[in-house]
């Protein structure tokens, strides 16, 4: 480990800009371990060290540890102390199933979390009339959400769907998809379009990366079985944790080659 008493020296000197002292104290672990200063497999200091060289309570890093743990940032083994979790490895997404981010993610054993950026029920954009097929008297209902993996803030998806679809867009627990189906209105089709792009200021701050880094945009539109359009989603990826992988066959002389869109 790096000199870890910087880590956690002045956390309680530095209440005075409002945050709760464990969210000061989560944050300071959590930018040492992206920083480099902590790395996987590093024991953290016990309870009572951080406390003393932060200047806080027990209490409170505890409370910052546990936050840090249920993000998986963090791991705890009974009896032998608190590490940093194993480094996530690039996300391998495969492009030819139709699968919700919490059901890819649940695959590979990681724990996800979503930040609510935006939801309601809005008069739609003309992009949006266009490509939902909504006329300028109905209504849109947006969803937009900081993808959160294993702690690491992955993706930032932008969801709109007709407010007749969802009409209520605070019914969306942990998953779309999964509100989505109760309704029987998962989509079972869809046609992504993958561009490069480089992160903009605000869109890098939420992916915790330098603005400028790359990123891939992603338009998802997304079918019924009837070919009605379900959703309609423009999503930003972290380049650095991404790769979407497509499998290519060579198509048999009877297929026509017709075009997806
Ligand atoms: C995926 C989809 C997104 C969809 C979301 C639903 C891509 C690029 N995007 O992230 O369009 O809205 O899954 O996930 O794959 P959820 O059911 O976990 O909310």
């Amino acid at each position: 480990m790096a000199d870890a008493s910087s880590i956690f020296a002045g956390i309680a000197t530095s209440a005075q800009n409002g945050a709760p002292l464990y969210l000061q104290l989560k944050k300071a672990i959590a930018d040492a371990v992206r920083r480099g200063l902590l790395v996987p497999g590093d024991a953290l200091p016990s309870e009572r060290d951080i406390a003393t060289r932060a200047e806080v309570s027990r209490v409170t890093v505890r409370k910052a540890v546990q936050e840090l743990v249920r993000d998986g940032m963090l791991v705890q083994r009974h009896g032998s102390g608190t590490f940093v979790a194993p480094r996530m490895d690039r996300v391998e997404q495969s492009l030819s199933r139709l699968t919700s981010f919490t059901e890819d993610m649940a695959r590979r054993g990681m724990k996800v979390r979503s930040a609510w950026l935006e939801r309601g029920i809005y008069p739609p954009s003309p992009e949006e009339m266009m490509v939902l097929g909504l006329s300028s008297k109905e209504l849109v209902a947006r969803i937009s959400r900081l993808r959160i993996a294993n702690g690491t803030p992955l993706a930032i998806e932008r969801a709109s769907l007709s407010a007749s679809t969802l009409p209520d867009p605070d019914a969306v627990g942990s998953s779309l998809y999964a509100t989505l189906e109760k309704t029987g209105n998962r989509p079972v089709r869809a046609v992504q379009r993958i561009s490069a792009a480089n992160l903009g200021d605000a869109d890098s701050k939420l992916l915790e990366v330098a603005p400028g880094s790359a990123s891939l945009n992603i338009e998802r539109i997304s079918y019924l079985l009837s070919g009605k359009v379900i959703e309609f989603t423009r999503s930003v990826y972290r380049g650095d944790a991404y790769d979407f992988v497509a499998e290519l066959r060579l198509s048999s002389p009877d297929e026509s080659g017709e075009s997806i869109l």
